[in-house]
Order: structure tokens, then sequence, then C-alpha cells
């Protein structure tokens, strides 16, 4: 499993200021202390950055390197900035990410070229999020295709099939899990990615790294490649490394119908199992799903 820290980003109370400052300090902290809780890639997220996007990009990728030679995934969704961004980086980039609307593509996936960078394929099409397992799997073969058509090599195409909150809408956190059966079949050699985090967002902050860890479990039931995930939740980390495998066997059993006898549990089981059962939609999440 590769690890992309996603800590870095303008929505943050504390980086955000410094990177509209320019104050390197509080990023190059944070990006040693990313990799020192073990990420394989740092996510820089300068968001839309419509003004003098391209000069943030190149001075953040900048102040990074300055650090450290992890590999970078470029966070934004203005592609003058990307390409500012891709110009300076001494890696091999992953442009954080490229959607199916038309224009994005045709702007964008000659970068992925040019620059000899991987991509992420956003499942995001013209009309929006899909809505299922298979307009997910319809959008993969397309946007596999259209990179394809611009000499793109599958290795270099990681699909993100957009992980919703599961206060938001079940079905969609059970259509990802679906989907990520049936990646390997349709996109034969690409890798897969996800936005973790999105599955816990609106819930209450302490409670996120649960769905957090139950979430990532399943996805790997199933393959998944790499994770957008908070570098400082150690548990998420260990799990993905594979460092909990009698958990892993509970989560897994669970999805293959097993129904584990919940006194028998220990407290940590517990608290997976309860998670796993509102994440396949077997009780209703609410934000005391752990008491109940
Ligand atoms: N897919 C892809 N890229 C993505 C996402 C995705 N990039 C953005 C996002 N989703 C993943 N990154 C984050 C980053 C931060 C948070 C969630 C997802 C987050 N931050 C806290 C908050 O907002 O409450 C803390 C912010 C802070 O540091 O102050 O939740 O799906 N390809």
């Amino acid at each position: 499993m590769i690890l992309i820290g996603e800590n870095i980003n303008i929505m943050s109370k504390s980086l955000g200021p410094a990177m509209k400052e320019r104050n390197p300090t509080p990023i190059q902290e944070m990006a040693l202390a990313e990799i020192a809780a073990g990420v394989d890639y740092l996510d820089l997220n300068i968001g839309p950055a419509r003004r003098d996007g391209d000069k943030l990009m190149e001075w953040i990728v900048n102040v990074v390197q300055e650090v450290t030679d992890k590999p970078l995934s470029l966070d934004t969704t203005n592609p003058v900035a990307m390409e500012a961004g891709l110009k300076v980086c001494k890696s091999k980039a992953l442009i954080n990410s490229i959607s199916l609307q038309p224009a994005r593509l045709e702007s964008e996936l000659p970068l992925v070229k040019k620059y000899n960078a991987s991509m992420i394929g956003l499942l995001w099409g013209a009309e929006g999020m899909p809505r299922d397992a298979n307009e997910r799997c319809a959008m993969a073969v397309e946007i596999v295709y259209r990179a394809n058509e611009w000499g793109i090599p599958n290795e270099d195409i990681w699909i993100d099939p957009i992980v919703s909150p599961v206060s938001v809408e079940i079905n969609q956190v059970k259509a990802c899990i679906e989907f990520m059966s049936m990646l390997s079949e349709i996109a034969l050699g690409c890798k897969s990615v996800v936005g973790l985090s999105n599955i816990s967002n609106g819930a209450p902050g302490h409670l996120r790294p649960y769905l957090n860890r139950a979430y990532l479990l399943m996805l790997m039931k199933h393959g998944l490649h790499s994770a957008i995930s908070d570098a400082f939740d150690a548990e998420l980390i260990n799990v993905a490394k594979g460092g909990m495998p009698e958990i892993s066997k509970l989560v897994w059993g669970m999805m293959d119908g097993e129904q584990p006898d919940f006194a028998s549990l220990t407290p940590k089981e517990l608290e997976y199992a309860k998670t796993v059962r509102v994440l396949t939609g077997q009780s209703l999440y609410s934000h005391s799903w752990l008491e109940i």
C-alpha cells in the first residue's frame, strides 16, 4: 500500500496562511513530520488557486524539495499551476487529478506525457459524480482509453472512484467497494487510489479515524493500491502496512457474510466490527454508532 500524506493543504488552519504569506517553515516541518510518520508520497493541495496559482505551486514544490526527495502528488484544478509545479518537480510527479470533463482532458493529458508523470484519473464526468459501480466502470474505461490515445501507459494511471462521506450516502460508500472489486478486470495494469478521509467528512473529529481505518481495510480486501490519507493516525498507517492481520481477517470475513459473535470480541475488534456494519449499510450511520 502506497500512502500519500494529505496534510499539506490550503484548507489547513496553519498551512493555508503559510502558503499565502510564502512562509516555508511550517510547510517544511509538516513535510518532515509526515515522512517521519511513514508516508510514501506528499500531496501538495493548493486548491483551485485562481490567482497566482502558478507561482504558489512552483514555490511550494521547491520549498518541499529543499527538505525531502520523496515523490510529490500535485493537487490543484488550475492547469497553469499544475504545469508550473511539474516544471520544477524533480521526481516522477503524480498529477492529482484529471477528470472526464472534456476541457480538463484536453488541457491536462498532454501534460502527463510532456513531463512523464503519473496521473490520478478521477471518475467525475461531464454530468458530475457517477451514481453506482457500473457508471464508475464505464468512466474508468473511458478515461483509460483517452489517456492511452495520448500514449500514457496503464501503469501510470491511478483510478480514483471518488469516496463520499458515510454520513451523506451509504450507497456510494458501497459502490466504491464494489467498483474496487471490478477494477483489475476492466483496466488491466492500472493502479487505484482514494481520498480516504472523505469517508469521515462531517463526522466529529475524534471519531473520524475509526471510519478511515475500517474503510481502508475494506478497500484493501480488493487490492487498493494507494490512499491519500492523514499521516498522523499511527493505527491507520499500521493497518495500511498489513500490521493488524487478526483485524483484517475479521473485517474481510464480515464482508464475505460472516456474522461474528459481538460478545466474544475484544474492544478493538468491536470498534472495527461495529464500523464495518455501518460501512456495509447493515446499521444506520449516526455519530453514536460505536456506542450502540
Ligand atoms: N481524491 C483525490 N484527491 C483528493 C481527494 C480525493 N484531494 C483532497 C481530498 N480528497 C483528500 N485530502 C484531504 C485533506 C484534508 C482533509 C480531508 C481530505 C481533512 N482535513 C481536516 C478538516 O478539513 O477538518 C483538517 C484540516 C486541517 O489540517 O486544519 O479532513 O478524494 N484524488
